[in-house]
């Protein structure tokens, strides 16, 4: 009985080597190790054997058994890859001289307005930073003067992590890192403190045509010796009627931001309805653009310059809201639609 097993195992192998089809695969298994198959035939026969036998050979059937089973699922997938093979092999070749036939895509309108942005700081000497989208709640809340169970921080609930961090709810949240990455030149050197940081900032809020609970700001500030108030609307006017490139009436209210003091709204006069209130400004003609103010001492101190001697200008531009002014985008909600028919109409125009 061991030389008909061993028998067995020597034909299931010279079998396995030489097949080229999964249904030889199957065949051998129904062969060998089926029901009615050549293994089960002699172990039926085990009763015959003596009880010193029985355990030597039942030990040897069974390791037969699992040795054709392994060959056989190694067979499959020596088969499997073959098959993969001949399938790449049959492929027409990539020919990268071939014309595109998608057509050309386009970019987001929040990617332009931000690209404009940018063009145009740079162009006043401003650098462009860039920050996370999860940072701590020192970072969003405490470290721009909003201390923990203050009442500001309603305004701005955002999505938490188990981890304790956040999703930014506003670029102020990059305000403190970039005054201590700065502060030194500033104070050693003497070069003011002049960036912009865009971002993309989270809100658990409800969404209306002008609200969103994913969108896009640009905070901006500018630290040196004797910056005021002036400074910062001559900012802002300048990149307003280059982002326009026509005069857009503005107005100035006052605001109130923990980090800020004295805070405003900087308001503009809705281009979707000219002004005479429409959903995207709530009836009101003025959309709420770009809040900003001259940077609270208690900001500055926290990030390491002395407000004794230094001050300096923070604001933060809406760039989503920037967008729909921009190009007539009546709902919030299209920009992050994914409707390619809504969003591809726009062109880089750089
Ligand atoms: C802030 O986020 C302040 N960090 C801005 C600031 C910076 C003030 C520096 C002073 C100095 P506010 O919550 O108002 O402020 O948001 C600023 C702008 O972001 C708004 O004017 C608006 O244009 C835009 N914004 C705010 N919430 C949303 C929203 N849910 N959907 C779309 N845009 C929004």
């Amino acid at each position: 009985m061991k030389n008909q097993l061993e028998k067995i195992r020597q034909a299931a192998k010279n079998a396995l080597d030489s097949f080229e089809t999964k249904e030889q695969l199957e065949e051998a298994r129904i062969k060998y190790l089926g029901k009615k198959g050549e293994l089960t035939a002699i172990l039926k026969q085990m009763g015959k054997l003596s009880a010193d036998e029985r355990p030597v050979i039942g030990q040897l059937a069974n390791e037969i058994r699992a040795d054709i089973e392994e060959k056989i699922i190694l067979k499959a997938k020596e088969l499997k890859e073959k098959e993969i093979q001949l399938e790449i092999n049959a492929m027409p070749e990539f020919d990268i001289s071939l014309p595109a036939s998608l057509e050309r895509g386009s970019y987001h309108p929040i990617t332009l307005v931000q690209r404009d942005c940018e063009r145009i700081f740079k162009s006043m000497g401003f650098h462009v930073e860039d920050y996370s989208e999860v940072v701590s709640d020192y970072e969003c809340f405490e470290a721009v003067n909003i201390p923990k169970h203050h009442p500001a921080r309603d305004m701005q609930d955002t999505y938490y992590l188990e981890n304790g961090q956040l999703l930014k709810s506003h670029t102020s949240a990059a305000q403190n890192a970039i005054y201590l990455k700065y502060k030194d030149s500033l104070i050693n050197d003497g070069v003011p403190i002049k960036a912009i940081f865009p971002g993309r900032c989270f809100r658990n809020e409800a969404t209306d045509a002008c609200h969103e609970n994913t969108f896009f700001q640009m905070e901006g500030v500018m630290v040196d010796k004797n910056i005021s108030i002036s400074n910062l609307i001559y900012f802002m006017k300048s990149m307003l009627s280059e982002v326009f490139k026509k005069d857009v009436k503005v107005r100035l209210r006052p605001g109130f931001f923990p980090f800020v003091e004295p805070g405003f709204e900087l308001d503009i006069s809705c281009l979707i309805c000219g002004g005479d209130g429409c959903p995207s400004c709530k009836n009101s003609g003025w959309l709420e653009l770009c809040p900003c103010g001259m940077i609270h001492p208690e900001v500055l101190r926290m990030g390491g310059i002395d407000p004794e001697e230094y001050t300096g200008f923070a604001f933060g531009l809406g760039l989503t809201r920037l967008a729909m002014m921009k190009y007539g985008i009546k709902d919030i909600r299209d920009l992050n639609s994914g409707n390619l028919k809504a969003l591809s109409q726009f062109t880089d125009d750089e």
